[in-house]
């Protein structure tokens, strides 16, 4: 007899566990990305949200991680049906970032470097929901998933946390993006179970 692989069984935190309709637990973590991890340089890297009167934030990498930044534990569930528990992430929230942001706009545009996007409702990303993230597991976080920072928006499927984040873009109309406008849910609620559009 070997030694018990962790995982084979499932540790036992995961008896008993609810998982949203659909999905299976996994231990691993599963790289997905629509095309090539883009090279961002943190001398030039940088985050903005632009407003829907056009009044442009911007944060540098230093201004970034000088921001006061939260340590979320969450669940992770993919669209393609794993779910991975209990991860760690360390990032600024969104609330600490739309602190000045003055706005009206209902919906943003989240954007990446390497041209991916994705939209939600802005109401998506506040109170305590959404951060820009730069540490997963207590390490910088890859870059092939999403590193130097991506956006961690946990409640919606992960196709909405946005790698290699760069900018959100407030709007007063709702503009699909990426997956969204391959016939991806627009909203995409794991509990929910809305994969497709017309889930
Ligand atoms: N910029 C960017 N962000 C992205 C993607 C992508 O292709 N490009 N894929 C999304 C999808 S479909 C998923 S499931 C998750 C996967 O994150 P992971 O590779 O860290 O598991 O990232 C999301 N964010
Ligand atoms: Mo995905």
């Amino acid at each position: 007899m070997g030694i018990i692989s962790r995982g084979f069984r499932g540790r036992p935190r995961d008896e008993g566990v609810k998982l949203p309709p659909g999905q299976y637990l996994t231990h691993d973590f599963p790289v997905l990305s629509a095309g090539p991890t883009p090279r961002v340089r943190l001398d030039t890297w940088e985050f903005t949200i632009d407003t829907e009167t056009g009044q442009t934030h911007r944060w540098t990498w230093r201004q970034l991680l000088d921001l006061p930044s939260e340590t979320p534990t969450v669940d992770l569930h993919c669209v393609t049906k794993w779910s991975k528990l209990g991860t760690s992430w360390k990032g600024v929230s969104l609330d600490v970032l739309m602190e000045d942001v003055e706005t009206t706009a209902e919906y943003a545009l989240v954007y990446s470097y390497g041209g991916y996007t994705t939209n939600l409702p802005l109401q998506d990303l506040l109170d305590g929901q959404a951060w820009i993230t730069y540490e997963y597991d207590g390490e910088e976080l890859a870059p092939a998933h999403g590193g130097p920072a991506r956006l961690l928006v946990p409640h919606l499927y992960l196709w909405k946390s946005a790698k290699w984040v760069r900018g959100i873009r407030l709007l007063n109309e709702d503009w699909p993006g990426f997956w969204e406008t391959a016939g991806y849910h627009n909203y995409g609620d794991p509990w929910r179970e809305q994969r497709y559009q017309g889930d």
